[in-house]
C-alpha cells in the first residue's frame, strides 16, 4: 500500500487506543448460538445466564436478537464510515458444524467480537489460543482477511495451538465466596490468553489475568512481543473476569476511564493521567445480557483522541463524555450488548494512524 507522498506502509499499524482510525474490522452476529455446556463457560457468565446457557446449550440464539443486533451493527458501520473510517467484515461461519479433538468436540459461538480473537500490536496480527473449546475455530472468519493483510505487508502470527484437555480447566471451580480469593476456572496448563485482556498504550501493554487468559498465555505473548513493549499484569475487582475492557479504557493519551466498582486503586503507572469514573449504567434489568454486565456501557471505540462511540441511550455517559472534552458519537448498540461486547469488542482496529510511543511511566524511565 503507498501513500500519497509515495512511501510504503504496512495495511495493519496500530500501536494504542486512541490513534486516528484509518481502517477496522466490525464483527457479525449471523447464526450465533449457545455454546456447548462447559465448566468454562460458568466462571465468566453472568450468575442469572448460567441455567438458560446449560438449556440452550447448542442451539441458535434467538432470531428476533439476532436481527436487531445485525441492525444496530449496520448503523454502526454506517457511522463508522461516515466518519472517513474503512469498515471490513468477516465471513460468517456455521457454528452448528460440529468439530473436535482428542478427547472432546464442541460446536461454535459467534465472529461477533474480532477484539476477542485477534490482536494487533504494530503490524503484527495475532490469532489467539483461545481457552473456549467454542472458540476454538473463532479466526476461521476472519482468514481471508488475515491473507489480505500478510500479503500486503503485515506479521501474521498464532499463539500455539492449545490442546483444550480437561487438564486445563479446573471442574471443581465453584464462585468465589465473599470477599474471598478469586479462583480462575483455568490452569497453567497451557498457554491461553484472548486478546480483549490486553489494552495497548504504545510501548506499554496492560494486561489481566482471567477465566480465559492464564499466567502461560500473557508470558509467550510477552517473549512473542519482544523486549519493544512491556506487559503490565493488575488484578482488578473482578469476580467473574473475562476482558478487561469494561475495567480500565484508556480513551486517549493521558484519559482513563475505570470501573469505579472494580478499580479501587488506579495502577501507579497511570500517574499523571485524567481518570474518569464510569458513570453506572443505566441498561434496564429487564434486558437481557447474555455475557456480560452492565458495565459493558464503558466499552468505548476511539476514532481519535476526541470522538468517541458511545451508546445512544447511555446519557449520563454522553453528558460525562462532553463534559470530559471528549465528542461523543451516539449509536444504537444495546441489543447487540446482549451478546456480551459493545463498541470496543465488537471490533478490530487494524489501523491507527500513529506511531510506537510511552504514554505511561515506566514506560518513560
Ligand atoms: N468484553 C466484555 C467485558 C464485559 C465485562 O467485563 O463486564
Amino acid at each position: 500500500m503507498e501513500t500519497s507522498d509515495g512511501e510504503a506502509h504496512c495495511p495493519v499499524s496500530s500501536f494504542n487506543e486512541w490513534d486516528l482510525l484509518e481502517e477496522v474490522i466490525v464483527g457479525v452476529v449471523d447464526g450465533a448460538c449457545f455454546p456447548p455446556s462447559h465448566v468454562s463457560l460458568e466462571a465468566p457468565l453472568p450468575h442469572d445466564q448460567r441455567a438458560v446457557f446449560r438449556k440452550n446449550a447448542g442451539r441458535p440464539f434467538p432470531p428476533e436478537q439476532i436481527a436487531a443486533a445485525q441492525k444496530e451493527l449496520d448503523e454502526f458501520v454506517h457511522i463508522l464510515e461516515g466518519e472517513g473510517v474503512t469498515v471490513r467484515r468477516p465471513v460468517p461461519s456455521d457454528q452448528l458444524q460440529p468439530y473436535g479433538a482428542p478427547g472432546w468436540s464442541s460446536t461454535g459461538l459467534y465472529d461477533a467480537m474480532p477484539r476477542d480473537v485477534l490482536l494487533v500490536v504494530g503490524n503484527d496480527i495475532i490469532e489467539c489460543p483461545m481457552a473456549w473449546r467454542s472458540r476454538y475455530y473463532a479466526t476461521t472468519s476472519f482468514k481471508p482477511l488475515l491473507k489480505e493483510y500478510f500479503k500486503k505487508g503485515a506479521r501474521w502470527s498464532a499463539g500455539p495451538k492449545p490442546e483444550l484437555k480437561d487438564e486445563l480447566y479446573d471442574y471443581n471451580w465453584t464462585e468465589p465466596t465473599n470477599g474471598g480469593p478469586v479462583q480462575f476456572v483455568i490452569t497453567e496448563f497451557e498457554p491461553t490468553f484472548d486478546a480483549a485482556d490486553f489494552i495497548r498504550c504504545g510501548t506499554d501493554i496492560i494486561a489481566q489475568k482471567s477465566n480465559v487468559t492464564n499466567d502461560f498465555g500473557i508470558a509467550w505473548l510477552a517473549r512473542h512481543l519482544g523486549d519493544t513493549y512491556r506487559i503490565h499484569v493488575f488484578e482488578f475487582n473482578d469476580p467473574h473476569a473475562m476482558h478487561i475492557d469494561a475495567t480500565l479504557v484508556p480513551l486517549a493519551p493521558g484519559k482513563l476511564l475505570i470501573n469505579p466498582e472494580r478499580v479501587p486503586e488506579v495502577p501507579r503507572i497511570f500517574k499523571g493521567w485524567d481518570v474518569f469514573h464510569a458513570p453506572k449504567p443505566i441498561i434496564p434489568s429487564e434486558h437481557t445480557l447474555y455475557m456480560t454486565s452492565k458495565w459493558i456501557n464503558m466499552n468505548i471505540l476511539s476514532l481519535d483522541e476526541k470522538r468517541v462511540i458511545v451508546e445512544h441511550q447511555d446519557e449520563p455517559m454522553i453528558a460525562a463524555l462532553k463534559s470530559w472534552g471528549f465528542k461523543p458519537i451516539p449509536c444504537n448498540f444495546r441489543n447487540f450488548n446482549s451478546f456480551g461486547g459493545s463498541f470496543h469488542c465488537a471490533t478490530l482496529d487494524v489501523r491507527r494512524r500513529g506511531k510506537l510511543e510511552s504514554y505511561l511511566l515506566d514506560g518513560m524511565e
